[in-house]
């Protein structure tokens, strides 16, 4: 009976997990023989997957400003304003611990002091638009965006295009790859977020009269979760072939363990520690419960999360999962989406160790104003960084600006980034629903409050 139910319950995560391993493993088998694919081999694994993907991030524009209109809408001005400061000062809070904690493997396990670790020369960037360090006022330009339906497109795409003479220690001997990334940063989901909150602040304060406009995103917002729970049977396969496509087009596995190996295993263990060490902590600390069962239930989300690497794209299951622990929706609505968008603590720890790292490759020198820097313009990259495959990649340029390192040098770290970015999106996503669970709990006594001022409103209304 209860091993049933938990097989039901969890169905679909074992087998988004099988579609993760089984990907994997498909992956590894056929570069195994050797073979080297085309573009067009890679495509037929690449397709479904993205069709999969692309279904997931069609729901986000919809899903998004109908769940932060509909849940703002529908809390009184006080409490909203109460469950945002809560949210806000949780996103800071654990982004900082997660920089600080980053600076601090790095600077003690000091990744970049390898020996052996042959500097690739990036010889050029040819980039459409090169992204500099004024990212930061694009960032904030995108908050305000000037047209809301444009607020859907990619602010900027950058292509950076690296002509890289590497020698790789391990092979010994000269090797020049072209490494082509078509960067999409979308950090633009800022503007709809903004608008979104906005708009609800406004339908709050409108009270009675925007009841059939509050009507109408609530069941927007229902249904934008009905079609996930339609798509989300799909995420077994679909992650089974983003997975195969991705390993079947990566350059080498060789940097996985060989050069840049300790840098790996520096975000590997700084995520793990954020994740079970720093956010359990906080989560303990603020609601007196263990966040493991909680943990326990984020299977799904976790597996899609590593699978499409985007958290944005997970953040309609993310909705899901709440809804299942039973959190208040529109606590929920409010939280997850804007944490899916600005809170990425994976993020923000990788991009201080990422920078740090290279600086000790360049043998640039640390001062502690530089390490400060550092701290600050990775919080905001990681904000700034759109919740889409690769996206830390593109705003850690601004990182790199601030220690005056080119930003070409991305190229030193571009061969395992396939791989941290599934693991520092898992982390963004678990932070983002762990502090649902605060904030819900936090707030419960006002929402509670507010209940009962409603109700009583209603009363003297009859
Ligand atoms: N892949 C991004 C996300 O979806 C994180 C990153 O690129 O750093 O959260």
């Amino acid at each position: 009976g209860k091993v049933r139910k938990f097989l039901r319950e969890n169905l679909l995560t074992f087998l988004t997990v099988i579609g993760v391993v089984s990907g994997t493993l498909l992956g590894c088998g056929l570069r195994a023989t050797g073979h080297n694919f085309t573009r067009r081999e890679v495509m037929y694994f690449q397709y479904p997957g993205e069709l999969f993907l692309r279904m997931l991030k069609c729901l986000i524009v919809p899903l998004l400003v109908s769940s932060i209109v509909s849940a703002i809408g529908s809390l009184d001005l006080s409490l909203s304003g109460k469950v945002g400061m809560r949210a806000i000062v949780y996103y800071m809070t654990t982004t900082v611990c997660a920089v600080m904690l980053g600076i601090a493997l790095v600077t003690t396990i000091k990744p970049g002091k390898d020996p052996a670790y042959v500097q690739p020369t990036a010889t050029k960037v040819l980039s459409k638009d090169t992204l500099t360090s004024d990212t930061l006022l694009d960032l904030i330009r995108n908050v305000v965006p000037e047209n809301i339906a444009q607020a859907t497109i990619a602010s900027y795409r950058t292509k950076l295009v690296y002509d890289v003479n590497d020698t790789h220690a391990i092979k010994g001997h000269p090797e020049t790859y072209k490494i082509e990334g078509e960067y999409q940063n979308g950090s633009n989901v800022l503007g709809l977020v903004f608008f979104s909150i906005v708009l609800g602040i406004t339908l709050g304060k409108m009270g009675d009269k925007s009841m059939p406009l509050q009507n109408f995103f609530q069941s927007l917002s229902e249904a934008m979760m009905i079609i996930t729970s339609w798509v989300i049977w799909i995420s077994p396969l679909g992650v089974f072939f983003l997975v195969t496509a991705k390993i079947m087009e990566i350059d080498s596995f060789a940097d996985l363990v060989g050069r840049l190996g300790l840098y790996f295993m520096t975000v590997l263990l700084g995520l793990f520690l954020h994740g079970f060490g720093t956010l359990s902590i906080l989560f303990i600390l603020a609601t007196k419960k263990l966040p493991c069962r909680y943990i326990g239930k984020m299977g799904q989300v976790m597996a899609t999360a590593f699978g499409t690497a985007s958290s944005s794209a997970t953040m309609p299951i993310t909705i899901g999962c709440c809804d299942d622990m039973g959190l208040d929706p529109r606590i929920t609505r409010f939280v997850i989406p804007i944490g899916a968008t600005i809170n990425m603590d994976g993020t923000a720890l990788y991009e201080a160790v990422a920078a740090i790292f290279i600086a000790q490759l360049r043998k640039v020198e640390m001062s502690f104003g530089k390490i400060i820097a550092v701290s600050v313009t990775a919080t905001a990259a990681s904000i700034g960084a759109a919740g889409i495959p690769q996206a830390g990649l593109v705003t850690m340029v601004m990182v790199l600006d601030t220690v005056n390192l080119p930003a070409e040098d991305v190229s030193l770290i571009l061969a395992v980034d396939w791989l941290l970015d599934r693991f520092r999106t898992t982390i963004n996503v678990v932070c983002d629903a762990l502090g649902a669970i605060i904030v819900a709990t936090l707030s419960q006594g006002d929402i509670e409050k507010s209940r009962a001022l409603q109700t009583e409103r209603d009363g003297n209304n009859t």
